[in-house]
């Protein structure tokens, strides 16, 4: 997170760290006890499910030994593709039930893409622009039009209707490598989940988020509860 400020757990209780082989990979977010949401290209550099673990109600994830879930399957979008980054969803199913807590919640999903301008908070242990690197930082970017996005990444890659993007206008406030996989949420719905960008924190190159309004129905149709029984 690029130009955010130090967070707790408790201010975003759904957020997990996302490891292989013990080692942090990404983020993630707690959509009901047993299924976390995160980017398919989270889940590429492993194919067995049994190394992957999650990590949840952990503020500093460093050397962190108990709240670990260790995963039983998981799942990328059939559509996925590693080339433009479209459809680019994955799921966890973990071994145990993940107990709600004051620092372990579950996040809504959106059902409709947010609105043009909406205030949306990203969250995440990755690249930092100072010093204070592997704390959780948070940080607010507003939701960008989907023409203005497609014009700006024209020349470097293409934006579908499965991204988002989100931004600041003058730049410099943005997810960077290692938030990825982490949720965009607007209000208490989660709109966006962390894909890629060109950089971070360019004025002209937004970050780039999965759309999770139109990836939804792909998304409940793996989860048995979701957030919005449960609550
Ligand atoms: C990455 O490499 C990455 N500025 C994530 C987010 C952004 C850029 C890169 C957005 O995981």
């Amino acid at each position: 997170i690029i130009n955010g400020q130090v967070v707790t757990i408790e201010q975003y209780p759904y957020l997990v760290a996302v490891q292989i082989w013990g080692s942090f990979q990404c983020g993630g977010s707690i959509i009901s006890r047993r299924v976390v949401l995160t980017a398919a290209h989270c889940l590429e550099r492993e194919k067995q499910p049994r190394k992957y673990s999650i990590i949840y109600g952990e503020t500093d994830i460093q050397g962190a030994t108990s709240n670990v879930i260790q995963v039983e399957s998981f799942k990328m979008h059939p559509d996925y593709s590693n080339i433009n980054m479209d459809y680019d969803v994955g799921l966890l199913f973990l071994v145990e039930s993940i107990p709600f807590s004051k620092s372990a919640q579950c996040i809504k999903l959106a059902v409709n893409r947010p609105w043009l301008g909406s205030r949306a908070s990203m969250v995440g242990w990755g690249e930092t622009q100072a010093s204070d690197r592997g704390r959780l930082h948070a940080v607010y970017v507003y939701t960008i039009m989907q023409l203005r996005c497609w014009l700006l990444y024209k020349n470097k890659w293409r934006i579908t209707p499965r991204m988002l993007c989100a931004g600041v206008p003058q730049g410099g406030k943005d997810a960077c490598q290692g938030d990825s996989g982490g949720p965009l949420v607007v209000g208490d719905e989660q709109v966006g989940i962390c894909s890629n960008g060109f950089g971070c924190g360019l004025r002209k190159y937004p970050g780039v988020y999965s759309n999770v309004a139109v990836l939804r129905d792909w998304i409940q149709s793996h989860v048995n509860t979701s957030c919005s029984d449960t609550k």
